[in-house]
């Protein structure tokens, strides 16, 4: 008998060309380039087939919360899974898994949450919002409020619903999106779009057009307005301190519900449990995913307000939705050790008085880079934006593909940094050290010297 040969980086990248669709892919362009193949990680850093260590700036996708290899969640999986690897909470059945998640959730979540509806992402967790918010308002007898007022170039999922409820103009165009009862305004993106007024200007003027777009609808026709507190996927964009509480109060003023989409800013990115609570907002839906679990297994939900959750659980009757693998035990038994963990290491707390300060710190310097516009950051979240001049901001070349270039040195350097267009982005483990932190701000500055050099500038 032969022993099989190890399979060489090769091998991996014809098979996976052969076979596998990955998602948000040009999957002809990935063929000629080939692919990474991610094979082991430990800690905050990742490793490829080839043996290269990466540092992971990026917490795997905006959720890697813990780092990797934490024993305990894998413990917690395994022992579920030994347990009751599997039911529903169909037909009057339940489990303690998901029992105790929802009552820790309701501890850990700011006051007027109690209750949590589970689902399997941050997909299905918007899809839930709108189901719920529509429901909520046929139950209050007003059944023609149900149209949904997002923003452009917001991130809320793949899913038809969800990618209907975000603003990405590339998805829109494919698959005939959005679907009706959803319309968009524009984003409070101060770097792209502030044109000359002072931040606290902008902000006010980019919530006002909530206020208008609510005008023109009815506000007996709106339901609600979602929004990520900080837009993640658009680009680390940071709303002016402005914007928020405008929004808060138009959506008081007009009786209309106001959901933070936390599937990013959730469990401690920022600071605090929950990025409403550091940006001053009072939601009445949040849905959540990703560093529920620190990623380990899949899991999202909505967090249901006391508002919401009176009507629909006491005067509705059956709330006709949910999915196969809502609040799946072995998902829940991670979520509680994840979440345990976050609580009893002070690991939230070290975000909030070390890291991310030093982060903000080490991270604005950054800022003096000769193709750095702006070198921007919130808790454990930051943006730099590459341009070809730092007087006028003005970009390189589309087609130069800036972001690209410097995703790329980023990589080749050991550092996971993304592209959103020209803006760089990290979002990286929640455990991230001060050293962590100088090591991927020096990697940073690397790569934008070598972008600058490869593009003349
Ligand atoms: N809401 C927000 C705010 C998100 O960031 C979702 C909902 C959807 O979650 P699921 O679990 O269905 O993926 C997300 C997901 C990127 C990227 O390119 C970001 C996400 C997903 C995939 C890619 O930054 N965020």
């Amino acid at each position: 008998m032969h022993a099989s040969q190890p399979k060489t980086t090769g091998d991996w990248q014809s098979s996976d060309h052969s076979h596998y669709l990955h998602p948000f892919t040009d999957h002809k362009e990935l063929g000629e380039k080939g692919t990474r193949i991610i094979t082991r990680a430990d800690g905050v850093y990742i490793q490829d087939s080839d043996g290269k260590q990466i540092l992971d700036g990026m917490a795997g996708l905006w959720c890697v919360s813990l780092g990797y290899g934490r024993q305990e969640l894998v413990d917690a999986a395994t022992r579920q899974m030994q347990e009751l690897p599997y039911y529903n909470s169909f037909f009057q059945c339940t489990h303690p898994p998901a029992i105790e998640l929802s009552e820790l959730l309701g501890q850990i979540s700011p006051p007027q949450f109690k209750h949590t509806f589970f689902t399997g992402s941050g997909s299905e967790a918007n899809d839930t919002i709108i189901r719920l918010v529509r429901r909520y308002w046929d139950l209050c007898g007003k059944p023609a409020k149900q149209t949904i007022i997002s923003r452009n170039n917001a991130y809320h999922g793949s899913t038809i619903a969800a990618a209907s409820l975000g603003g990405m103009s590339d998805m829109h165009k494919q698959g005939g999106l959005p679907i009706p009862g959803i319309v968009h305004i524009e984003q409070p993106y101060y770097f792209g779009l502030g044109d000359g007024l002072s931040p606290d200007e902008f902000g006010r003027q980019q919530a006002q057009l909530l206020a208008a777009k609510i005008a023109e609808l009815g506000a007996d026709q709106v339901a609600a307005f979602i929004g990520e507190p900080v837009q993640g996927a658009g680009g680390v964009i940071i709303p002016p301190d402005t914007y928020w509480p405008e929004i808060q109060r138009i959506c008081r003023q007009h009786d209309i519900l106001l959901i933070a989409d936390e599937v990013i800013t959730g469990f401690g990115r920022l600071g605090e449990w929950f990025g409403s609570t550091v940006l001053g907002i009072e939601p009445d839906l949040i849905p959540f995913a990703k560093g529920v679990t620190s990623g380990y297994l899949p899991l999202g939900g909505v967090l249901v307000g006391d508002r919401v959750a009176q009507v629909i659980s006491e005067e509705g009757g059956e709330f006709a939705h949910g999915f196969t693998y809502s609040g799946h035990p072995a998902a829940c038994a991670v979520a509680l050790a994840n979440i345990r963990i976050l609580r009893d290491e002070g690991i939230i707390e070290r975000v909030k008085n070390e890291t991310a300060p030093y982060f903000h710190e080490r991270w604005a310097s950054l800022a003096e880079h000769p193709i750095c516009g702006e070198a921007r950051s919130i808790g454990l979240m930051g943006a730099i934006e590459i341009v070809s001049d730092k007087t006028t901001n003005a970009r390189f070349p589309k087609k130069a593909g800036a972001g690209g270039r410097c995703r790329d040195f980023c990589f080749d350097n050991g550092l996971v940094m993304r592209a959103v267009g020209d803006s760089m982005i990290v979002s990286p483990p929640l455990i991230f050290s001060k050293q962590h932190i100088d090591e991927l701000v020096d990697k940073a500055r690397l790569s934008l010297d070598q972008t600058a050099a490869s593009l003349g500038a």
